[in-house]
């Protein structure tokens, strides 16, 4: 198996791209992949501010030593959920990487700011973990986004997320979701950007990445995973990529291309007549946002305060 790009051995095969690469054409084909995204969805303009969100896994390091390469001012957000020993090793990593690299690392705990943790919080308000931690993540990103200046927020969502989500909005036929569902939504009133890089990458790619380039992150799952739909979703998806290369691509792509502009209606809807909370500013349907409603109610009834920006 020789390298597409210099015919020196390789050491991966993508086979959706009919290719292989050795490290360093690998990093570049990764890198290329990025450059794509960014300027074929016009997700990040020279001169900006951009904060990625950081888990301390091989997707968000990945992209935030991805965008550093190709010239990006980019700070990193960590957001330390308290989920046990998994939050420790996870902030842990975002620490070593940001500081190898001589990057800005901003941190917010959660049970330290906001007096709860996400495990607590969804047993309070009876969602699943993953949707109390979701929603506290689109929430925080958001917020201190707007509180520091930053004009995008950048996820490491990568294409079998993407793909694996659309799957289930599919399935369900959600037609909000669908609408909503684009690697960049505009900034808002009260939104900033949020750009989803990693479009283009799969997660083999990003774990091939991040060995290949040095850089060390939580490999152990989030505890919480177990019995997240998307994971099923995901695990679908591989069985038709096994046989069939780009068909995972093929189905996220053609969505993008041929299919999104169907569902955006009803998304632009959701967004209109959005006021702001009452206790933090952020848009929100009723008087005071899912999040602080959220924060109120594991605090027993006291009256929010409202949250500290950095
Ligand atoms: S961190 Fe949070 Fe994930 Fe853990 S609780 Fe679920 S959403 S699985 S990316
Ligand atoms: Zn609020």
């Amino acid at each position: 198996m020789k390298c597409r790009r210099c015919k020196a051995p390789a050491l991966i095969d993508v086979r959706r791209h009919n290719a292989a690469f050795c490290a360093e054409c690998f990093a570049h084909h990764c890198r290329e992949q990025v450059r794509r995204a960014i300027d074929g969805f016009d997700m990040i303009h020279p001169g900006e501010r951009v904060l990625v969100a950081v888990s301390g896994g091989k997707d968000s390091l990945g992209i935030w030593d991805l965008l550093v390469d190709l010239g990006y001012e980019c700070d990193g957000l960590y957001l330390g959920l308290g989920i046990g020993e998994y939050s420790i090793a996870s902030g842990r990593y975002a620490r070593v990487f940001a500081a190898s690299r001589g990057l800005r690392l901003v941190e917010v705990d959660i049970p330290e700011e906001y007096g709860f943790d996400i495990e607590t919080a969804a047993t309070t308000v009876r969602r699943s973990p993953c949707g109390a931690c979701g929603l506290s993540k689109r929430h925080l990103f958001n917020h201190h986004a707007l509180a520091g200046g930053y004009d995008v927020v950048v996820t490491g969502h990568n294409l079998d997320d993407e793909a694996g989500v659309l799957l289930g909005n599919v399935l369900r036929w959600d037609a909000p979701y669908l609408g909503r569902q684009y690697p960049v939504l505009p900034a808002a009133p009260g939104f900033v950007r949020k750009v989803k890089p990693l479009v283009r990458l799969s997660e083999r790619e990003m774990a091939a990445y991040c060995v290949m380039r040095g850089i060390d992150y939580i490999v152990d799952e989030c505890p919480m995973a177990e019995g997240n739909r998307h994971l099923a979703y995901k695990e679908a998806l591989n069985a038709l990529e096994q046989r069939s290369p780009g068909a995972k691509a093929n189905f996220l792509f053609g969505f993008l291309e041929r299919g999104h502009e169907r569902f955006a209606g009803d998304a632009a809807e959701e967004r209109a007549g959005l006021v702001a909370c009452a206790v933090c500013g952020s848009p929100t349907t009723g008087e005071v946002c899912a999040f602080c409603r959220m924060g109120e109610r594991v605090r027993h009834g006291a009256a929010p305060a409202p949250p500290r920006s950095h």
